[in-house]
């Protein structure tokens, strides 16, 4: 017996649990959950941000690059936007080409309002730069997270960290972990709907170090697929083509992907496109998915754990901004002057706009891409809805309006 004990209490220590208290443990530290973190941290809530990945494998993620006013301003309530100040590059207005003619939709004149091009590489950035000056605790490369107990007053987080195990007991859980975390399977079915779009093809997208193709966003409806010319910077530039949803990206050579980006795009785009070496070459889905209601008990769902949007109208990101927005005022509304109204209507009113965004995004992307089964009526329809934003002025505020963002 006596032999057995320096093994009993090695054991012993193994499995211990090292147990933490917050007041909002938030579970994902993407664009959602480190903007959320950043903006309770500066109201003096306490917080910390449960992340399933290393901070480089976060950073290497290339995804959105067209910001929302309302989504510039987040950032720069939360005190991270100076890099955003100086880089980011200010858009009035996009073009939209049928793959021969080419219209613009000046969003400034019709709306008032611009967007701004900026990655969210470079968001997340700024983000982690600011929660490191705030001291704001993230956990990285966490395994086997489970959320117990968010219909009680004492939510727990249990999960393993480097082979240690970990507790987090909380008051309230925001579920920032994106379309694949967790959180959203913590309400239970039965107290759920998910409302459910697919598209038959997804988007084949490059960076590369080139001068992009023109100084605006460019999306193209042609006849072979649809096309975007997109950037991040004045020497990095960003395209995507229609492809099949199973497409397989090594498929594709970068000199394939020239050609057809190429054919697709209008004459006078098409030839002043600087080609060059892809940096990144990936195919995404596209999807349309809205989780009803996005609370339950203590948990809330914010960003793409909530709500998918497909990438035409440029919205995952800025509603992932204005979830956290609705949220973290609720939360501070509730520690600051003990008003329960925000959270008790956070799902309520955060869906209000999603609705909105989910329509112009599914709205974008039925005018712009080519669908296989559509016939011949389908076509001619998509043909006006396209021919109507050209040819009315109320049709190009009405995309405006929406591209730029509408009120929170
Ligand atoms: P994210 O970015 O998916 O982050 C979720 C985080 O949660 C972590 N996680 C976990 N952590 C702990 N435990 C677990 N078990 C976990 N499981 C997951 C993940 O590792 C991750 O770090 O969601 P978030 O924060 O809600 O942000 C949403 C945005 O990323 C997304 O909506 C946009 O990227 C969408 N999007 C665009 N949005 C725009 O507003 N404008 C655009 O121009 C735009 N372009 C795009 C896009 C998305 C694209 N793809 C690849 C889907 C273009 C593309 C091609
Ligand atoms: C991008 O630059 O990645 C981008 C821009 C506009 C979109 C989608 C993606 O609608």
């Amino acid at each position: 017996m006596v032999a057995c004990m320096p093994q009993y209490n090695l054991w012993k220590r193994r499995r211990k649990r090292i147990d933490m208290r917050t007041q909002i443990a938030i579970i994902g530290g993407g664009p959602s959950g480190l903007s959320l973190a950043r903006k309770l941290s500066l109201a003096g809530i306490d917080c910390r941000i449960l992340e399933r990945r290393s901070r480089a494998h976060v950073l290497s993620r290339i995804r959105a690059g067209v910001l929302e006013q309302g989504t510039v301003d987040q950032l720069r309530n939360a005190d991270a936007a100076h890099r955003l100040d100086r880089y980011g590059l200010l858009h009035d207005g996009c073009s939209l080409s049928d793959g021969k003619d080419m219209f613009r939709v000046d969003f400034k004149k019709l709306s008032g309002k611009s967007v701004t091009v900026y990655g969210q590489t470079e968001i997340t950035r700024d983000l982690y730069d600011a929660l490191d000056d705030s001291g704001v605790a993230i956990h990285h490369e966490t395994e086997s997270l489970e959320i117990l107990n968010i219909d009680t007053e004492v939510p727990e987080i249990r999960w393993t960290e480097q082979g240690m195990r970990k507790s987090l007991r909380c008051d309230f859980v925001a579920g920032c972990d994106g379309y694949h975390g967790p959180s959203r399977a913590a309400i239970p079915t039965s107290q759920r709907t998910e409302f459910n779009k697919s598209y038959p093809f997804g988007w084949l997208g490059i960076l590369s170090e080139t001068p992009p193709v023109d100084e605006e966003l460019i999306y193209v409806r042609s006849s072979r697929g649809f096309a975007l010319a997109s950037m991040r910077n004045p020497s990095l530039s960003r395209y995507y083509l229609q492809v099949p949803a199973d497409e397989d990206p090594t498929e594709w050579s970068d000199d394939r992907f020239w050609n057809e980006l190429r054919r697709r795009l209008p004459e006078q785009a098409a030839d002043t496109i600087v080609t060059g070496p892809s940096i990144e070459k990936s195919v995404a889905p596209l999807r349309s998915f809205v989780c009803e209601p996005i609370q339950y008990g203590r948990l809330f769902l914010c960003g793409d754990a909530a709500h998918i949007v497909p990438p035409t109208g440029a919205k995952g990101l800025n509603l992932a901004a204005s979830d956290v927005y609705y949220l973290s005022s609720a939360l501070i509304d509730y520690y600051l002057e003990n008003n329960w109204e925000g959270i008790r209507d956070y799902s309520q009113r955060a869906l209000r706009r999603v609705w909105k965004s989910m329509r112009f995004s599914w709205w974008m992307t039925n005018m712009l891409h080519q669908f296989p089964d559509r016939d011949p009526f389908d076509l001619r329809i998509q043909d006006s809805e396209f021919n109507f934003v050209r040819d009315s002025e109320n049709g190009r505020r009405a995309m405006a309006e929406n591209y730029t963002g509408l009120p929170y």
